[in-house]
């Protein structure tokens, strides 16, 4: 008994022994298996080992994020990309509306030299000739594909269109549509039987994310990126949060409790000294009540960490898919907002917080990675970047420049400017305005200064209280911008370099 009790027990770890052995076998194959698929994903079926390029786009996001050191918002998948890439702390659109924007980063060109400085000309009326970043992929045997809006579309109106799109840049288009276009008789409005795009306006929504438009975008995009192609792609995804109306599903709001709010004041809330074309919005904060200006701040943040969820989304499967050591992500906005400072909201204002963009590069290799740099760059330096980075060759014109040294070196000299412009449109005297942008300064002039001139010191006023422009202890300093500005604004002239800017 005892024995054939003893010889069970061995038979048992005989047996146990075996098992652990074919366990262990198992588990050495499937690792074995793993990190073949892993290869096989990390490595192109074509043998063609250009990087791919994912570049997802934000619309109207200033740098109200957790990675810019928002104190309230929260931005997890955002600053996760952040912390694996170069985080640009002083990018900058140049011009803070969406369609030119958009066209001036999309075709490398500022926007005095695309003619567009409205949301509703085409490029290709005054440049029929532009390569396109995405089309110069196309030329060069890319799929290239975009989700949601890159070329301009009105928001809310156009969504699910093609709006302004330009069909030369794309293999493949996805207009994602969501419940958001059906919810739009709920929307809360400052301003009912205004547009909804054009004021403020706000909805806590029923649903899930993957209802919303881009909880849609983000599910096609996933679906692209699983396309196990046989050559390089360039996935664009644009989302087009935080947007007026700023609709994101209820939970999202109870991130940010109203009494957790506050409103802009002291210097960032100055008007004195500010020229008359400045002031987009009056009376300021369009004279609403603290409470609906509190809501929609709660509103924006809260579309602002909906799209964040959905950027996550998109990475996530990079990585899913074995994918990122060989794809460069980009994540940007088309334009900065105001949420208040001067009593100013939205866009179309040449102040800080209008012009400044989120602008983060993820690029497999470069030295700068996990790191962020504070010299001065601009949207217009995105093409020539992205076409440095996979070998292409870019149209000679453009007007940025690659940023590949400050992805290698973040710290690197950089003595360039960046340069915003609005055109505002009176009823029988057009003009423009221009500002420049150093590492220290803000330089602001209407009209060619005939209009008006700011200068503000970004070291010791940050909120851009204090109007210099006139104060002749910085006449030399105004001097020294007005050349940047000039450098700047030349069509063309970007690739030369500038001299060091103060
Ligand atoms: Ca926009």
């Amino acid at each position: 008994m005892r024995e054939a009790c003893l010889l069970r027990t061995r038979e048992n770890r005989s047996m146990t022994s075996k098992r652990l052995t074919r366990c262990v076998a198992a588990m050495a194959f499937s690792l074995v298996l793993m990190s073949t698929i892993v290869i096989a994903a990390e490595e192109p079926r074509s043998g063609d080992h250009r990087l791919n390029v994912v570049l997802i786009t934000a619309d109207d996001l200033r740098n109200a994020l957790g990675c810019y050191g928002h104190p309230l918002v929260r931005s997890p998948q955002i600053d996760r990309l952040a912390t694996r890439g170069v985080r640009f702390d002083r990018a900058y659109c140049q011009y803070p509306l969406c369609n030119p924007s958009r066209t001036s980063f999309l075709t490398g060109l500022r926007p005095d030299t695309t003619g567009v400085t409205d949301n509703a000309a085409k490029f290709r009326t005054n440049r029929p000739a532009t390569v396109t970043l995405p089309q110069l992929f196309r030329k060069n045997g890319y799929h290239v594909a975009r989700v949601g809006k890159l070329f301009h579309y009105g928001v809310p109106g156009q969504i699910g269109t093609n709006g302004l799109d330009d069909p030369e840049s794309w293999d493949e288009v996805v207009n994602p549509r969501g419940r958001d276009k059906d919810d739009e008789d709920k929307i809360v409005s400052i301003k009912p039987g205004t547009g909804f795009g054009a004021t403020l306006s706000w909805l806590a929504a029923d649903g899930e994310d993957a209802e919303q438009t881009d909880g849609k975008g983000a599910e096609a995009a996933v679906r692209l990126l699983e396309q196990n192609r046989d050559r390089p792609f360039f996935l664009a995804m644009g989302f087009f949060r935080p947007h007026t109306p700023y609709v994101a599903p209820k939970p999202w709001f109870k991130l940010y409790p109203l009494e957790t709010i506050s409103l802009v004041s002291g210097s960032g809330a100055r008007r004195d000294g500010v020229p008359a074309p400045a002031l987009t919005v009056t009376p300021p904060n369009y004279g609403i009540s603290t409470l609906l200006q509190q809501q929609a701040i709660q509103a924006y943040h809260a579309s602002t960490s909906f799209m964040d969820a959905q950027v996550g989304k998109v990475v996530d499967a990079v990585d899913r898919l074995g994918l990122s050591r060989r794809t460069i992500i980009v994540f940007m906005s088309d334009h900065g907002y105001q949420l208040g400072e001067h009593g100013l909201w939205q866009k179309m204002t040449l102040f800080e917080e209008s012009a400044r963009v989120p602008l983060i590069i993820a690029a497999p290799g470069m030295k700068g990675n996990q790191r962020a740099t504070s010299k001065v760059v601009e949207l217009i330096d995105v093409y020539p970047t992205l076409a440095d980075l996979c070998g292409l060759t870019p149209p000679a014109d453009l007007d940025g420049r690659s940023l590949r040294p400050l992805l290698e070196d973040p710290e690197r000299p950089w003595n360039h400017g960046a340069v915003t412009q609005v055109s505002r449109k009176g009823q029988s005297d057009p003009f423009k305005g221009y500002s420049v942008r150093s590492e220290r300064y803000r330089y602001t002039e209407w009209d060619g200064g005939k209009r008006g001139v700011q200068l503000y010191d970004h070291e010791t006023d940050p909120r851009e209280g204090t109007n210099l422009a006139t104060d002749p202890h910085h006449a030399e300093t105004v001097a020294e911008m007005k050349r940047l500005l000039q450098e700047g604004t030349r069509p063309a002239s970007r690739g030369e370099g500038l001299k060091p800017a103060p």
